[in-house]
């Protein structure tokens, strides 16, 4: 619910209606001098404040446009601290650069702290192997929590934003430094830019017409130099090395805390807990990581505590850290892992305290009180409808069947919501009523993604005996082909669009490319062949939301064509330029790699891995999120290596390599939506 709007007001006349017109400037100045004499002390003062206010805005937009120029002389520094002859490199050829220095197993010193610092420029070492990134952007403002408030869509298209909420949004745009996305509303939620705009199918701007060349779909070849194809063994052996090269970062800098900020060699908090060390701790062990498994094993005995006054995000905590916890107690069998995850669960059951059994956003899992986020009652359809695999295996392994209870409940409910579109769901479901909200938005990306997911894979892990999941599943893959899948005119690629108060935007999330995995995961259970064709098309779609990229990584967000003139297939908006180094391309590559025994999937996913080394790596260890994945000369590092590059990212790419097909047989696993793998149910649930 939203506060009435406010009717107060203070009227002000700035002139009068009635006054003469004057041509002597001299009478003019007396004039407004009298009528600014004649002004209540309520009105100057009131006038006063806007000038001031107009001046203050007017010195604040100044850095934005002299970042702007600066962005251009960071480019210039790139090119000189390199190579003079680059200058002359057509755009979107960038020389090829090794692997980093520095890739050498982290060292044996113990973890330490250190103060956040933020450098006013990050010089590199220059050598032929050593990446050079440029400068990190100059934040203009920081924020206690980038998961901002969800972009409520109501009336059509145009999201509203009320009061701290589009303040948020806002302040998320400056700190993005993106300029251009001035001109929609986007917030952040679990990393993602959205975009407020939902219902257009719109042509490609001017410049982008330019832009866009007919094409055949990329060759990766063509836009990014690569290394010569090397084998299964290098390849898992170069995984590793990111991943060492991404411990020692974390390691050195972040150590027990939730994320590195890989540039400033700092870290940021979310919830407190050692977000991205948990995460990590199941990739360490299928990596056979053994020494770095072993003290990071050391932290959660000795320094994880969840007795701690502090507000998680009941979603984000479930799939990471109980998730993480569960899984490696099942690889490792080490009781420790277990007794964590109790401790978790426990403490996340206040969540499901609510009127109608859909349980809040937030918990406070040292006081044990759950509560919505401040500007609405409602929770994320897919934060509700993805924590069932957790806490359902939770039960099963403690004989507790409470866990399994509240979130089965959830499910139970959403089968039976009116409100749905051909199996497809609204985004948003209220605390209070238990109903669907903010309906006609329907999409596969952001907000209802895992949802989709999580209904496969409850029933593959509860051996296929629970109908209603399949029912629904099945029924979304319908309203799936019938209302979201396109193709582009260009070049006819598949992809998925969203449907907004029926009307069809031809946009998809990087997010989106969990479902060519999920549905060849489907069609591998038995589940229809069509599916696995759609699969097919839709991870060409994903693979080139990469290669038709300059730097060979996919954007947040892509646009896709659906005129044959249009040139181009995939078109990105420049506020949606950024990569966060997400892992659900290489997550559907590895699914279908392990499917269908196609190489191409393979090398797809070894182009991706040498990309984020050219472009993501921090010499001193870390890889981090960059701004803008069309611009190979400057691609604007963030100055942050989210957890899931860790937890998820790197993991796959391993798992994709690796010629043991036995490693975590998808057969004995499922894996959560942040890729922690929990076992496929001996016998079905009671
Ligand atoms: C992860 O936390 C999970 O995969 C989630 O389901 C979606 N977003 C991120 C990764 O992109």
């Amino acid at each position: 619910m939203y506060p009435p709007s406010r009717k107060d007001f203070i009227s002000l006349t700035l002139s009068d209606p009635h006054s003469h017109a004057y041509n002597n400037g001299k009478h003019r100045r007396q004039s407004c001098w009298r009528k600014w004499k004649q002004l209540s002390r309520l009105q100057r003062s009131l006038i006063l404040f806007l000038l001031a206010l107009l001046l203050i805005l007017g010195l604040l937009s100044y850095p934005s446009i002299t970042e702007q120029w600066r962005g251009l002389s960071d480019r210039e520094d790139w090119l000189e601290l390199n190579d003079p002859e680059l200058k002359a490199a057509p755009p979107g050829v960038k020389p090829v650069l090794g692997p980093a220095a520095g890739d050498a197993p982290a060292p044996a010193a113990g973890p330490h702290l250190e103060p956040a610092v933020v450098p006013d420029a990050v010089v590199a070492p220059i050598g032929p192997n050593v990446p050079i990134l440029p400068k990190p952007p100059i934040k203009k403002k920081t924020f206690p929590n980038r998961r901002g408030p969800p972009n409520l869509q109501r009336d059509g298209n145009v999201s509203d934003t009320v009061g701290g909420e589009k303040q948020e949004q806002e302040a998320v745009q400056e700190e993005e430094g993106e300029e251009e996305g001035k001109e929609k509303k986007i917030v952040s939620w679990r990393g993602a830019m959205i975009e407020a705009d939902q219902a257009t199918e719109p042509p490609p701007s001017a410049n982008e017409k330019e832009a866009a060349a007919p094409s055949a779909p990329v060759n990766p070849a063509d836009t990014v130099p690569l290394e010569v194809s090397t084998g299964p063994a290098d390849r898992l052996e170069a995984v590793r090395d990111a991943f060492r090269h991404a411990w020692k970062g974390y390691k050195d800098h972040a150590w027990g805390h939730d994320e590195l900020k890989p540039i400033s060699k700092s870290f940021s908090e979310w919830f407190g807990l050692g977000l991205t060390l948990i995460d990590s701790l199941d990739t360490m062990w299928i990596m056979g990581l053994k020494e770095e498994f072993a003290e990071a094993r050391r932290w959660v005995e000795k320094e994880l505590s969840f007795d701690k006054n502090v507000d998680v995000n009941l979603f984000e905590t479930t799939i990471r850290i109980l998730g993480g916890l569960l899984s490696c107690y099942h690889l490792s069998g080490d009781q420790l892992f277990l007794e964590k995850a109790k401790d978790l669960g426990s403490r996340l059951m206040p969540a499901f305290k609510t009127p109608s059994k859909i349980p809040f956003s937030d918990v406070n899992i040292g006081k044990g009180t759950a509560h919505p986020p401040r500007w609405t009652s409602d929770s994320t359809l897919a934060e509700v409808t993805s924590i069932q695999l957790e806490f359902r295996e939770l039960s099963r392994l403690t004989q507790e069947p409470q866990y399994q209870e509240v979130v089965n409940e959830v499910m139970k409910m959403v089968h039976t919501l009116p409100g749905k579109h051909d199996g497809l769901v609204p985004m948003f479901i209220n605390t209070n009523s238990g109903q669907f909200t903010h309906k006609g938005v329907f999409t596969l990306g952001a907000r209802a993604d895992s949802y989709y997911e999580y209904l496969l894979k409850q029933w593959i892990q509860g051996g296929k005996t629970e109908d209603d999941l399949l029912e629904d599943y099945l029924q979304a893959i319908e309203g799936v082909k019938k209302h979201l899948v396109r193709k582009t005119g260009p070049n006819m690629l598949t992809f998925i669009g969203e449907l907004s108060h029926n009307r069809f935007n031809a946009k998809m999330d990087h997010l989106v490319c969990f479902l060519p995995g999920t549905l060849a995961l489907g069609a591998h259970n038995g589940l229809p062949g069509d599916h696995m064709d759609l699969a097919v098309q839709l991870m060409e779609t994903c693979h080139q939301m990469y290669v038709q990229m300059e730097t060979g990584l996919s954007p947040e967000i892509a646009h896709f064509s659906l005129q044959s003139s249009d040139g181009r297939d995939v078109v990105v908006k420049p506020a949606d330029r950024h990569n966060l180094l997400r892992p659900e391309t290489v997550e559907s590559l590895f699914y279908m790699y392990r499917f269908t025994k196609d190489t191409k999937y393979r090398d797809w996913g070894w182009d991706i891995l040498q990309n984020f080394n050219k472009y993501t790596k921090i010499p001193d260890g870390g890889y981090t999120s960059i701004n803008n994945v069309r611009d190979p000369v400057n691609p604007g590092p963030r100055d942050k290596m989210e957890s899931f590059f860790l937890g998820e990212t790197l993991k796959y790419l391993y798992l994709l390599f690796s010629d043991d097909m036995k490693l975590l047989s998808l057969d004995k696993y499922i894996f959560n939506t942040e890729a922690h793998p929990l076992p496929i149910w001996p016998s079905p649930p009671k």
